[in-house]
């Protein structure tokens, strides 16, 4: 253990803690911009600095260990000083035009430059930059990066993509894209985590919230919306609610008020494709072909673009099954319209995802098998969801629950857990085993594949066949297990993949809370909800039986292939 002083508290903590986690322990915040718990810990910003009697230059206190008998002041007059004009030149190259930012009000640099006091900016050396593509879900904005590497080493440590690197020099040093490439032309899989361990607002999602606006005015127009897993899990983050209390059933009240028609549960279409993917995955366990086997999930439209960049030779090996996204929407232009009787082309499929990926899933020229233009028309983020009801000027605290509508809103235990990783797994299996031997399992006979890791193996016996199977997260894990897969160091029949860490609840377009990783905690409100649910199988959801019955007959079926599978390499 190491003894010593921070600002007149005396703290002991264990040899080679860095001043900034002592600090912590002892209760005393040290303002930081760049860092990010074990991703970047590189002093960029020189925002945390602190001194230390006896040595005249400051040091940063995220990357510097702490020593015995060190005597540290986190606040003096020269730390100050020093934090001001170090925040002062980032803002000198940073574009401040707060009111139109989508990050406005959930900004550390905003945050810490008004604590500091800091009214004027003495310094202007503003540069200006290309402008960026900005029909790409993907938005960066060079005025407004300040350099502090984050997104870099999001990118490459945690995902492995390397999408992005420095660019230029001196006073036009920016991040952009690597190898002088377009992000249109680089291997970008969406996933949106650069946009969420963004301090600032250099990069967003692209806005398509107006789209949204313009079809709920328009009296021609049947707008039926989806909300996925995740999102119910964070939708309340931003207005400071309790879990407990920003309920879908509260989101789904506050989408009733912005006048959406039909809101329904993205939950329903997950059921759907446990029945279609499950059937399959019993199929080609059965033939367990070389080409296509062990089956890769196929829903995280994040890993299926990193797979076609980076494996393409494994593509056979995804479920032919779209994601459940892209199934609700295929049936909301089709068995919805018959039961509405109303023309197809006349619905406006929107759907709230925590995702950067389905912005772009939902354009694929093969998403349109309803035959009513693109199956899903729009795709809104949390994020954008939760500005839609500021700028309807909803009060989320007064929302009372309200019901889904059916049938479409109907959703079981399992299709709630896909937001979380290994919830499609575990879904999966408890339809599985159902199909095998008509009878269920415990609902939580599978629980061996939840839990936050970014890579989880599991065994298990489906009526005498032994089963193993491989949940991983995060697009690095996934790297890794493919290239062991390839070396033949691991085998396994099932294989789940969700490109964000921690699956969907940490998903791109989730509400961001600057250096938390809140993945996990969305997840328990998901397993949750589970637990809580009458219907606890995929197969057990009576709106899924229903449809099945009266329209697409049976998992697998020529209309479930036209409708709700596709070729991933169309
Ligand atoms: Fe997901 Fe999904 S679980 S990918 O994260 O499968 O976005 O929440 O909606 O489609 O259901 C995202 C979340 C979904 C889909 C579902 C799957
Ligand atoms: Fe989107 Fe979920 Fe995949 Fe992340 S894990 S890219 S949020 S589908």
């Amino acid at each position: 253990m190491v003894k010593l002083t921070i600002d007149n508290r005396t703290v002991e903590v264990p040899e080679g803690t860095t001043i900034l986690e002592a600090a912590k322990t002892a209760g005393i915040p040290v303002p930081t911009l760049c860092y990010l718990k074990d991703i970047n810990e590189i002093g960029a910003c020189r925002v945390c600095v602190v001194e230390i009697e006896g040595i005249t230059r400051l040091v940063t206190a995220c990357n510097n260990c702490v020593g015995e008998g060190m005597v540290i002041h986190t606040n003096s007059p020269k730390v100050r000083e020093t934090r001001k004009t170090n925040v002062e030149l980032i803002l000198s190259q940073h574009d401040c035009s707060c009111p139109s930012c989508a990050r406005s009000g959930n900004c550390n640099l905003q945050k810490i430059a008004n604590d500091l006091g800091i009214l004027e900016i003495p310094y202007d050396k503003k540069v200006s930059f290309t402008k960026w593509e900005k029909q790409f879900p993907l938005i960066r904005n060079y005025e407004k990066c300040i350099k502090c590497m984050r997104c870099i080493q999001v990118c490459d440590t945690v995902q492995s993509l390397n999408i992005w690197d420095i660019a230029n020099t001196g006073s036009r040093t920016t991040v952009d894209v690597s190898k002088n490439r377009k992000i249109t032309e680089a291997d970008c899989a969406l996933c949106g985590q650069c946009i969420t361990h963004c301090p600032v607002g250099a990069l967003r999602e692209r806005d398509d919230t107006e789209k949204v606006f313009s079809a709920l005015a328009d009296p021609d127009k049947i707008t039926v919306v989806q909300i996925a897993p995740a999102v119910r899990a964070a939708w309340g983050e931003p207005f400071g609610l309790e879990r407990e209390f920003a309920t879908v059933k509260r989101l789904v009240s506050a989408m009733r008020r912005m006048g959406f028609n039909y809101i329904f549960d993205t939950n329903f279409s997950a059921d759907l494709t446990i029945m279609e993917e499950g059937s399959e995955f019993l199929k080609r366990l059965g033939n367990k072909d070389k080409e296509t086997f062990p089956m890769f999930t196929s829903c995280c439209p994040g890993w299926v673009r990193f797979l076609k960049s980076q494996y393409p030779d494994m593509v056979p090996q995804l479920s032919t099954a779209k994601s459940p996204q892209q199934m609700f929407g295929a049936m909301a232009k089709s068995y919805y319209a018959d039961l509405l009787g109303v023309d197809p082309e006349n619905i406006f499929s929107v759907s709230v995802m925590p995702c950067l990926a389905k912005k772009h899933e939902c354009d694929l020229p093969n998403m349109n098998d309803a035959g009513a233009g693109q199956d899903v028309d729009v795709v809104l983020t949390t994020r954008e969801i939760d500005r839609m009801i500021r700028a309807e000027h909803i009060v989320p605290q007064e929302l009372e629950e309200e019901e889904f509508d059916t049938p479409l809103g109907v959703g079981s235990g399992a299709g709630v857990i896909f937001g979380a990783t290994g919830g499609v797994m575990e879904a999966a299996l408890r339809s599985a085993y159902y199909l095998v031997t008509k009878t269920n399992p415990d609902p939580d006979a599978f629980k061996d594949v939840r839990g936050m890791d970014g890579w989880k193996e599991a065994s298990f016996d489906l009526a005498g066949t032994p089963l193993k199977v491989a949940v991983v997260s995060g697009l690095g894990n996934t790297r890794r297990l493919i290239k062991a897969l390839r070396k033949g160091k691991v085998s396994y029949d099932f294989v789940e993949v969700m490109a964000c860490p921690g699956g969907c609840s940490g998903g791109g377009g989730q509400p961001i809370n600057d250096g938390q990783e809140l993945a996990g905690d969305r997840a328990d409100v998901l397993y949750g909800l589970d637990k809580i649910n009458e219907i606890r199988f995929s197969h057990e959801n009576p709106s899924v039986q229903k449809c099945y019955e009266c329209y697409l007959q049976r998992p697998l079926s020529h209309r479930s292939h036209e409708l709700l599978h596709t070729d991933h390499n169309a």
